[in-house]
């Protein structure tokens, strides 16, 4: 056995659940990683990225040195460069000068509506609060955003429309003191294993009872009391049937409506048209068991709703996570321990880079861009003149990618996203990222996104740098540098630093915003005098007393495991009235299968981390899930090389004949390049959120020929999870 030099305590790279870990390090080798017994998140729990994924910052395609293009680019023309041949190492001088040039030059030619930037929610909070504060200071835009808009953005709109805050309200771990949960459009035995963990301990060692809503067969459904096996899109009328369930049949809770909600009436009368039977008819839910569900939610003493990306990620997704607030707001099952709304959010930070104000509606804290005296009081904070910050909401990530051209947005930053793989409809995204007139890819590794970029800034990874990460439950937690930086990289915040000094010099502005910290603990600093949930968060609490969940209003204040106790932050509750409305696109005969797209456990989102780790073997090929029914109606056979087509694209790979998906639907990872999901997903939007519909587009499954699965390994068992 090893004896390590040091062990590093910090947090998980990967998802929300936030679970610590220790970096065990011989010679400034990550020989190791393990997890503390004692930490409230993962109790010594891992899942396999974890434990074993975090090896890719050590792979040898990972960039140390920034880069330049050797060919000058031009919109339209723009390709994509992968190969280190088509790139010069350069000094890191060279490097920021460039990009602090043609960032001045674009701004002062075409203005700020020209400048736009993707923030990074596997960063830290500081590196994203500089990020957003230098594009809203410098270059006066509020076009910043990241990927909580392809995430969360529908369920965190009809939060702040109905209860005016958009986390989760409740501590994941105590899902153990609810009798009843829902579980819908969320997997959590893949993407939220550790929480997966303890709803399990939930249901068989303390007796909840589980609802699951979900179109595929997921592991948790061995742990539900019931399954509601809906169509993709149907969640409206299914939770909507339940609240006319629970209204008819007088089990809402009289004393909480009067007390703290409103818009009862209309609501109520709203839910009319929503029977079981028409419920039934919509979803494919059988009545009964709508009206069991019903029942179980509002007569247990303490009831939760869990939910994931099903919900958001559609044309009508603010409807959808409206449908699940109304119903916790009609039984009371929020504002105590064990009840309450909880969206599982996604990456290590998003919650945090959302807090940090990495989005184009508001400053850090949620304060409304178009708010005058938000405006003032950010002008205050970062030195700008008075009236110098734009007051004008900015353009999301999707519809950043739409407006590129001559008359829009023209110069691109993007710090540690990847929207050529996670947007929808690729070709469209291909398009319009060529069309750039200059795009700075701060990353590391050549991604598909950053292979279009002028400039590579070659950024650390979470174990080579200090900072704060803030999980789903809205936990601040220390990131501890455990290594020294690979070859020249630097951590986002320093490159951050030194870029807006540049910038800032070529501006020649008279007053200038602080640019000057030493170490993420400084920036911190100021993010607490501007945001109060961060008022009492110093790095020397974080160090003494572990994760503080936020709100932390002073330094005295301890954290908020739960929200809601009194009142909410918009005063009363406030119920929507819904409508069914179906999907943007519907199979018929041409197309007559729903594609639903989403994560398995080992892989993350467009690859780039995990595909550069030894985890990619486990999972080493995308892969079709298809329902028997539908594979054996296709004469196609598990194993098999099909082609999937959707009226955008279309692409080939290997079909997966399981039960885990229902008939009629199925299911591709969009993790591999090879055969990218999002090439078939349309673009269009929910009007509210501006979230697309990741989850329904149609397709139609023909048999390919082996030969194009050229260069694809052959096909694996894999146990059923
Ligand atoms: N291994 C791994 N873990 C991850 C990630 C990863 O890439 N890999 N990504 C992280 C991120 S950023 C996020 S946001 C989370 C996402 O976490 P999840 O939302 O759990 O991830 P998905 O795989 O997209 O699964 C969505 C679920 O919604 C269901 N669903 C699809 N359509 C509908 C519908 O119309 N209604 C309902 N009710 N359900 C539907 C699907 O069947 C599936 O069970 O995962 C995080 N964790
Ligand atoms: N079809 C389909 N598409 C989807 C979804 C879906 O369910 N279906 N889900 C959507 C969702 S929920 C999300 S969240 C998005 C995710 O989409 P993206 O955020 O675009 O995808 P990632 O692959 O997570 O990109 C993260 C990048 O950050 C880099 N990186 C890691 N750490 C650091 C760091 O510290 N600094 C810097 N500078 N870079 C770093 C990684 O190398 C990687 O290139 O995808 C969306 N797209
Ligand atoms: S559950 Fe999430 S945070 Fe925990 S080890 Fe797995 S990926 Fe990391
Ligand atoms: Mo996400």
């Amino acid at each position: 056995m090893l004896t390590p030099d040091r062990i590093v305590s910090t947090v998980c790279p990967f998802c929300g659940v936030g679970c610590n870990m220790q970096l065990h390090i011989k010679d400034n080798f990550i020989y190791h990683v393990s997890a503390p017994f004692d930490s409230p998140v993962n109790h010594g729990n891992l899942c396999v990225k974890g434990r074993f994924g975090t090896d890719f910052l050590y792979h040898p395609k990972r960039i140390t040195r920034p880069l330049l293009r050797r060919k000058p680019q031009k919109p339209g023309e723009r390709t994509q460069a992968f190969d280190l041949e088509e790139w010069r190492e350069v000094s890191w001088d060279e490097a920021l000068d460039f990009v602090a040039d043609r960032l001045v030059e674009i701004y002062r030619n075409y203005g700020p509506d020209a400048m736009a930037v993707y923030c990074c929610a596997k960063a830290t909070n500081e590196d994203n609060y500089l990020l957003q504060k230098l594009y809203r200071a410098l270059f006066r835009t509020n076009n910043v955003d990241h990927c909580t808009r392809l995430c969360h953005a529908a369920s965190v709109v009809a939060l702040q429309m109905a209860i005016g805050s958009s986390a989760m309200s409740n501590t994941a771990a105590e899902v153990i003191e609810n009798d009843v949960f829902i579980l819908t459009g969320s997997n959590p035995t893949e993407n939220h294993p550790i929480i997966a963990l303890q709803m399990k301990a939930a249901v068989r060692k303390y007796g909840a009872k589980l609802i699951v809503v979900d179109p595929r067969r997921i592991e948790m459904v061995d742990y539900a009391t019931l399954y509601l096996p809906l169509k993709p899109g149907t969640d409206v009328p299914v939770f909507s049937a339940m609240a006319h369930v629970i209204l008819k049949e007088g089990l809402y809770n009289r004393e909480f409506i009067e007390q703290r909600t409103e818009n009862f009436e209309a609501f109520a009368a709203s839910m009319e048209k929503f029977t079981p039977e028409v419920a039934e008819e919509i979803s494919g839910v059988p009545r009964h068991l709508i009206i069991e569900a019903a029942r179980m939610y509002a007569t247990a003493r303490n009831a939760a709703i869990y939910w994931a990306l099903g919900i958001p990620e559609s044309t009508h997704g603010t409807a959808n996570a409206l449908s699940l607030i109304n119903l916790a707001l009609l039984t009371g099952h929020i504002g105590r321990r064990g009840t309450g709304l909880n969206p599982l959010r996604g990456q290590n930070n998003v919650q945090g880079a959302s807090d940090m104000g990495a989005m184009p509606w508001h400053y850090p804290g949620y304060q409304r861009v178009d708010h005058e005296e938000n405006a003032q009081r950010w002008e205050r904070l970062w030195n700008v003149e008075p009236g110098g910050l734009n007051r004008r909401r900015g353009l999301t990530t999707t519809e950043i990618l739409s407006a590129v051209g001559p008359h829009g947005v023209r110069a691109l930053y993007i710090m540690g996203e990847n929207p050529m793989m996670s947007e929808p409809d690729l070709n469209h995204t291909r398009q319009k990222m060529s069309e750039l007139e200059f795009l700075v890819a701060q990353d590391l590794f050549i991604n598909e996104s950053g292979a279009f970029a002028d400039v590579f800034l070659p950024a650390v990874s979470w174990a080579e740098k200090d900072g704060t990460f803030t999980n789903t439950d809205r936990r601040v937690q220390r990131v501890r540098r455990a290594i020294p930086p690979r070859g020249q990289s630097r951590a986002d915040w320093e490159i951050l630093c030194d870029l807006a000094k540049r910038i800032e010099r070529k501006l020649g502005r008279r007053q200038s915003a602080y640019w000057d910290y030493s170490h993420p603990a400084e920036i911190m600093e100021e993010i607490r005098r501007g945001v109060p949930e961060y008022g009492g968060i110093t790095y020397e609490r974080l160090d003494r007393e572990g994760g503080l969940q936020t709100p932390v209003w002073d330094e005295k204040h301890p954290g908020t495991p739960y929200l809601f106790a009194e009142t909410f932050p918009r005063g009363r509750g406030k119920f929507h009235p819904l409508d069914y409305v179906p999907n943007a696109e519907m199979p018929d005969e041409e197309y007559p299968l729903v594609l639903s797209t989403g994560r398995v456990l080992e892989h993350w989102h467009g690859g780039t981390m995990t595909r550069h780790s030894w985890v990619d073997d486990l999972y080493p090929e995308p892969l079709v899930e298809i329902h028997p029914h539908d594979a054996s109606t296709l004469g196609i056979e598990d194993g098999d090389a099909v082609r999937v087509t959707s009226r955008r694209a279309s692409i080939v790979l290997r079909a997966r004949v399981t039960e885990k998906t229902n008939r009629g639907v199925v299911f591709i990872p969009f993790h591999f390049h090879e055969a990218a999901a999002n090439l078939l997903t349309h673009d269009q939007l929910d009007p509210l959120a501006k979230i697309p519909e990741y989850k329904a587009a149609v397709v139609r499954i023909t048999k390919a020929r082996p030969e194009e699965l050229a260069g694809r390994p052959a096909p694996q068992p894999r146990g059923r999870i």
